[in-house]
C-alpha cells in the first residue's frame, strides 16, 4: 500500500476521549473510528489486523473439530421466550420491531438459536458429539461503552456451541477448546491465564475466563508463575488418555482469583510460594459448561442406544475477536506507538523513502515494494523524515527499511526491527531474506 493512495488517517494528537493506550493508539494510527458511542468502523489497516486475528481463531476452532458455520445477527423474541431469556437480558438487549409488527432483536450471543437450529435435525446419539462455531457481530447495549473495541455496544465475537451425549463427554469438548483457547493466544504472542469464573446470565457451573495479561488490564488474577512458561501449541494432549487428561486440567482449574471468596482455593493453596503470581489482564475469552439448560428449553433430544430420549449436555465458547485487537496493543506497545506481532501484523513491513524524488532511493523503493507482494506499506509522501519515522512507529509494522540517498548510492539500506530498536545496515540483497 502506498501512503499517498491509502485512506491512512493518522493523527498527531491524543484523542481526548481515549482513556487508555490501545484506545488512543487504535485512533492515532488510523484503525478504526467510532461512528456513534460503542459502535465503531474498521479502517483498512484495523480490518487486516482484525482478519489476521480472525484467521488464527479459525485454524484453531478447525483443529480442534469444530466446524464453521454463521448465523444470523438478527434473531426472533421467540426463540429467547423459550429459554427465559428474553426477560432476564434486560436493557443490554437491543430489541427492534420489523414491518410486520415482529418482534426481534439484534443478538448478544446464539446459544438458543444453534439449539433450535439442532434440534430440528439431530435425532441420533451417533450424530453427537458436535461443535459448531461462527464469528459474527454481536450487539449489548452496555451502559458504559468505553475503551474503545475493548467495551463495544457492537463487536466480533468468535462463539462455539458444544453438543454431547454425557457428562464426561462434554468435559471432554470443553477442554478441547480450552487447549485451543490457549494455543490461540499463543499465536498471537499473548500470555492468557484460564481464570475459574463466574457463570453469570448465562448459567451453568463450569467456567473459565482467559485473562490476557497486560498491567493496564481491568480484572485482577492470581496465577502459577509455570503456567507462563507451558508451549501450548507444540505439546500434546490426550484427551482420550485420562492420565495426560487430568494432569492437563488440574493445571486449568489451579487458576483463581483468589480475592473471590466463593472460590475453592484448595488448589490456589498448594502452589508454592515461590510460583505464585498476581498480575492484572484482559478478558478476553470465556468458556462455559451448562449441562441441559439450553437443550431442555428448546425441546432437543436424540434416541439414545436403547431407543431412550437423551437431552444432549452443552457448552458455550466465546472469543472476543474485536477485543483482542485492543488487548493486543494494551499488552504490546511503547510511548512511540504500537509493536505488533509477527503472526497479526497488518503488514510485514514499512518502506521509508527519506528523499522522495531522489532517482536512486525511488527505484529502490519501487523495487522492494513490489518484492514484498502488497505485503508493505511504503511511505512515500514527500514528508521530512522525522514524520515518517515517528508514523512507522505508530503504526507499528515489525520490520522498517529505511532507504536514504547515502546507503542507497552503496546498494545499502537500514532495517529496523520494531520491537528491539535493533537497526542494521543491509544489502538490497538480504532484506527481503530477512524479513521473510
Ligand atoms: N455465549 C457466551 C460464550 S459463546 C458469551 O457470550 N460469553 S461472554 O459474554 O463472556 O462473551 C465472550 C467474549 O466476548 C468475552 O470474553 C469478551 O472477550 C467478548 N465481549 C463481551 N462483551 C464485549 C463487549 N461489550 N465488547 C467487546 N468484546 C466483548
Amino acid at each position: 500500500m502506498r501512503l499517498t493512495r491509502s485512506f491512512l488517517p493518522t493523527l498527531k494528537e491524543t484523542p481526548a476521549e481515549a482513556q487508555i493506550a490501545s484506545h488512543r493508539l487504535m485512533l492515532r494510527a488510523g484503525l478504526v473510528r467510532q461512528t456513534s458511542a460503542g459502535i465503531y468502523a474498521w479502517l483498512p489497516l484495523g480490518l487486516r489486523v482484525l482478519r489476521n486475528i480472525e484467521q488464527i481463531v479459525r485454524e484453531e476452532q478447525d483443529a480442534a473439530g469444530a466446524q464453521e458455520m454463521l448465523m444470523p445477527t438478527l434473531q426472533s423474541a421467540e426463540l429467547w421466550e423459550k429459554s427465559g431469556r428474553y426477560e432476564d437480558y434486560g436493557k443490554e438487549m437491543l430489541r427492534i420491531v420489523d414491518r410486520h409488527d415482529r418482534r426481534m432483536l439484534y443478538g448478544p450471543t446464539n446459544e438458543e438459536m444453534i439449539t433450535d437450529l439442532l434440534q430440528g435435525s439431530i435425532k441420533s446419539y451417533r450424530e453427537l458429539p458436535q461443535i459448531l462455531y461462527h464469528i459474527q457481530w454481536k450487539f449489548r447495549d452496555e451502559v458504559r461503552p468505553r475503551f474503545g473495541v475493548m467495551r463495544g455496544r457492537e463487536f466480533l465475537m468468535k462463539d462455539a456451541y458444544s453438543f454431547d451425549l454425557d457428562y464426561a463427554s462434554a468435559v471432554v469438548s470443553y477442554r478441547k477448546m480450552m487447549l485451543a483457547y490457549m494455543r490461540t493466544f499463543q499465536r498471537i504472542d499473548l500470555k492468557a491465564i484460564p481464570m475459574v469464573a463466574d457463570t453469570g446470565p448465562i448459567g451453568g457451573d463450569l467456567s473459565h475466563e482467559f485473562i490476557v495479561l497486560a498491567s493496564t488490564g481491568e480484572s485482577q488474577v492470581f496465577y502459577d508463575g509455570d503456567f507462563e512458561n507451558i508451549d501450548w501449541v507444540n505439546s500434546e494432549f490426550d484427551y482420550e488418555k485420562s492420565g495426560d487428561l487430568d494432569a492437563f486440567y488440574n493445571q486449568m482449574t489451579s487458576m483463581y482469583a483468589a480475592t473471590e471468596e466463593k472460590h475453592d482455593l484448595t488448589a490456589w493453596s498448594t502452589v508454592p510460594k515461590e510460583r505464585k503470581r498476581e498480575g492484572r489482564g484482559i478478558e478476553v475469552g470465556h468458556i462455559f459448561y451448562f449441562g441441559t439448560r439450553y437443550s431442555k428449553a428448546m425441546g432437543m433430544s436424540v434416541a439414545g442406544p436403547d431407543g431412550a430420549q437423551i437431552i444432549p449436555e452443552m457448552g458455550s465458547y466465546g472469543i472476543g475477536v474485536s477485543r483482542l485487537v485492543g488487548a493486543v496493543i494494551e499488552a504490546k506497545h511503547d510511548e512511540a506507538g504500537i509493536i505488533w506481532p509477527d503472526a497479526i501484523a497488518p503488514y510485514r513491513a514499512s518502506i521509508l523513502n527519506l528523499k522522495q524524488g531522489d532517482a536512486t532511493c525511488d527505484t529502490i523503493c519501487e523495487d522492494l515494494y513490489a518484492k514484498l507482494g502488497g505485503n508493505a506499506i511504503y511511505d512515500d509522501r514527500t514528508d521530512r523524515a522525522g514524520v515518517k519515522f515517528n508514523d512507522a512507529d505508530l503504526i507499528g509494522l515489525p520490520w522498517q527499511i529505511i532507504v536514504g540517498p547515502r546507503g542507497a548510492a552503496n546498494g545499502m539500506v537500514e532495517l529496523k526491527r520494531r520491537a528491539t530498536g535493533e537497526r542494521a545496515e543491509v544489502s538490497l540483497d538480504s532484506v527481503l531474506a530477512k524479513i521473510n
